[in-house]
């Protein structure tokens, strides 16, 4: 370019030359790279990137991705990690990048697609065993209600035991497994997790669980004391049980107390037995209960009720033992 310039007055200036660059060309084509399209994230702030255009003429000026159809940050000049300047909702989105030359010309790259969830499956509850359940099966079926997940759908659950994965790829319909193994008596926390297609993942409560299958015994069973229709039985027994007394005329017994000292259970056992007969053979047993149902049963053991007595004329003995 060559020019003279002139003033007001006429006065004419001697001739300057500079260089001006005419670019009516875009950049160059190039492609985007990542998220591809079909892309699953469970970030709200994924990082884009594509690969570098050009501009022969007047050199590139910058890089500006578009989310939506929206500009979302202007002023790129990198091609890679490049994140949104606010956080992208849950949902499928489209995105694009434009190369801008120094010239103002654009080169718009193809589009692609992906979804974002970052939104975890709704709550998970276990049903049973309910928490504090002692229970004799070394394999209890572990089962809670179903969940649901609006973004992306449920994956599957995955059952721990004492905080150690021990199911995983339970199908998104099941909502109840055994543990993969046989478990050993003792205390167990047991939790079930919830993960949906984009990785998220919800837990549950933990609840607690015992597992015991070793059956009580008993011993020191006696008649603490008796009057002609009504005696007590004590016993004692190897760990905490219920208790409970069947008894009878026979061998057969016929009657049972109630099985009580199920909320707290005991080692040392007092049952009252009552509706007895005076001066007759009583046949009894003992139950002891625990936790998780094992059952100790003693062996048939007797006594004599007195004869009624209304005066202290009489007295007769009773005797226990079997
Ligand atoms: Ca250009
Ligand atoms: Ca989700
Ligand atoms: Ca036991």
């Amino acid at each position: 370019m060559y020019a003279r310039f002139r003033d007001t007055t006429l006065g004419t200036s001697s001739a300057v030359s500079d260089t001006i660059v005419l670019d009516t060309a875009p950049p160059a084509a190039f492609n985007l790279s990542t998220p591809v399209t079909g892309t699953v994230t469970n970030t709200p702030s994924p990082a884009f990137s594509w690969e570098a255009s050009s501009d022969a003429t007047s050199g590139l000026a910058k890089y500006q991705l578009y989310l939506d159809g929206a500009l979302s940050r202007d002023n790129i000049t990198s091609t890679a990690s490049i994140t949104t300047t606010s956080l992208i909702t849950d949902g499928l989105h489209s995105w694009k990048v434009v190369a801008v030359d120094n010239a103002t010309n654009s080169r718009e790259s193809s589009s692609l697609s992906f979804t974002v969830d970052a939104t975890p499956p709704l709550t998970v509850t276990l049903s049973s065993p309910s928490t504090g359940t002692i229970t004799s099966a070394t394999r209890p079926l572990f089962s809670w209600g179903p969940t649901s997940d609006a973004g992306t759908g449920l994956a599957k659950y995955q059952l721990y035991i004492d905080g150690v994965l021990n199911r995983d790829n339970i199908a998104a319909l099941n909502t109840s497994i055994t543990p993969t193994t046989a478990l050993a008596d003792g205390s167990y926390s047991w939790k079930v997790v919830a993960a949906d297609n984009a990785g998220n993942i919800r837990e549950s409560d933990a609840y607690s669980l015992g597992i015991d299958t070793v059956s009580p015994t008993v011993s020191q069973v006696s008649v603490a004391a008796s009057t002609p229709v009504s005696a007590t039985i004590i016993w004692s027994s190897s760990e905490p049980t219920s208790s409970q007394v069947e008894y009878g005329t026979t061998t057969s017994y016929g009657s049972t107390s109630s099985e009580s000292d199920t909320a707290t259970r005991v080692i040392s056992h007092s049952v009252a037995i009552t509706g007895l007969t005076p001066g007759n053979t009583v046949h009894f047993r003992v139950k002891s209960r625990d936790g998780a149902g094992n059952t100790a049963v003693s062996t048939d053991g007797s006594f004599s009720t007195f004869w009624q007595v209304f005066t202290p004329l009489l007295t007769r003995e009773h005797s226990a033992g079997w």
